[in-house]
């Protein structure tokens, strides 16, 4: 594809957006003049440009990343090479799960630019979950994506100098560093980012003057920092995934890096179990209540079953680890991966409720005592499975965790 996107970084708009869309001939020259541009980025950090043909009902994603953070502004520079994480990350993903990944176009360093296959006949999975509404292969594709990626990105499978290569091209220390703040570090402390409504300040408090708890969190944030076992996607959080009936895609891979192997999954955990949290207000009736409550702890349960089969077949068949069909390694793995993401689940349930980055489903809570009541339940199960992870054996006592909370 021969394009002359420009030489220089600038951030785009409606009309230099349809610009470079002309460059890369992705539309046919009749439709050109007929391109309609919307920006409709509602994220934390980037631009999103929705471009469509309409007559001929096709259309395509710009994404842009800022040199700064948008939801704080100018004052929080962030590095533009998050662009190119996200696009090597998605082509990353697309050897090994491409159905579960939108498809790349285009991607261009220098305007920090991908573009990208639009997924606007699906929608967020956290608004939809907040609605009730339920989509049967999620925690099929899920499992599928985590244990696929974990297990090919690993050391288990690759030649060792591969593995180091590809830590190396992922190196991605500004993104990671919002993570060890804003995940690990700040809701432990009486910290400026923090935000949480001051009938909380007790309840946090003892969050902050819990000496056992900070010493477990300090143990995952360690791993956060230095365990580079696989490549994450990073922020696999409900708002990072699009669902349609019968079809899952994950996107936003820009957090993307090597990292402990429980962490994406138990941040997909995590947020499921905010959303049964927040169901108990969100649902209309009891029965309705019920059944998504009921289809949340099943998604966690299912999502983990699939993960345990998937990354067995692989092991079986593909693993290159020379203790790999030694008895008891993989189990091992497995055991250690699922304890650490029940710690991780914690520290994302906390830093979503005191944090800088809240989510709809608990902040969408109209009346103030309940919302505030449900908060300290978040705090209370947060608490627990970061303190007592270790004593988790199996994915049931963690759906019955998360249902009695
Ligand atoms: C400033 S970024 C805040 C949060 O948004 C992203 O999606 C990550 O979850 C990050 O922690
Ligand atoms: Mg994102």
């Amino acid at each position: 594809m021969s394009v002359k996107v420009k030489s220089a970084y600038e951030p785009l708009n409606e009309l230099t957006v349809l610009e470079i869309v002309k460059d890369i001939h992705y539309f046919e020259a009749a439709a050109e003049n007929e391109l309609k541009v919307k920006e409709i980025g509602d994220g934390n950090l980037n631009l999103v440009f929705h471009v469509e043909h309409p007559s001929s009902q096709t259309s395509l994603i710009v994404k842009q990343a800022l040199p700064y953070a948008k939801v704080v502004g100018e004052s929080w520079p962030l590095t533009l090479d998050r662009a190119r994480i996200e696009s090597d990350a998605l082509l990353k993903q697309s050897e090994f799960v491409s159905t579960l990944v939108p498809k790349i176009y285009y991607s261009d360093q220098t305007l920090a630019i991908t573009i990208m296959e639009d997924l606007s006949d699906h929608v967020i999975l956290r608004k939809a979950l907040v609605e009730g509404k339920t989509y049967r292969k999620l925690a099929e594709d899920i499992g599928t994506f985590t244990a696929k990626m974990a297990f090919y990105t690993s050391d288990f499978y690759l030649h060792p100098f591969e593995k180091k290569d590809q830590v190396q091209r992922f190196s991605n220390p500004e993104l990671c560093k919002i993570t060890e703040d804003l995940v690990f570090t700040d809701p432990f402390f009486n910290h400026d980012t923090n935000d949480f409504p001051k009938e909380l300040q007790s309840q946090v408090e003892k969050i902050w003057n819990d000496k056992e708890l900070l010493r477990e969190v300090a143990d995952l944030r360690y791993s956060f920092l230095t365990r580079a076992e696989i490549l994450l996607h990073g922020d696999l959080h409900t708002g990072s995934i699009f669902v349609k009936e019968n079809s899952t895609k994950v996107i936003d891979p820009e957090f993307a890096f090597y990292g402990p192997a429980g962490f994406d999954i138990a941040h997909f955990f995590a947020n499921l179990a905010l959303n049964h949290l927040a169901q108990n207000v969100h649902a209309k009736e009891p029965f309705h209540r019920e059944s998504v409550q009921g289809y949340l702890l099943e998604t966690i349960n299912k999502t983990w079953m699939t993960y345990e089969t998937v990354f067995t077949n692989l092991w079986h068949e593909h693993a290159l680890d020379p203790f790999a069909k030694t008895d008891g390694v993989l189990e091992r793995f497995l055991h250690k991966t699922f304890q650490d993401a029940v710690g991780f689940a914690g520290c994302e349930i906390i830093r979503r409720t005191i944090g800088l980055a809240h989510v709809a489903d608990l902040d969408s809570i109209e009346q103030k005592d309940i919302e505030v009541f449900y908060k300290k339940k978040a705090l209370e199960l947060g608490s627990c499975l970061i303190k007592y992870r270790k004593t988790f054996t199996s994915i049931t006592e963690l759906v019955n965790k998360i249902k009695d909370a």
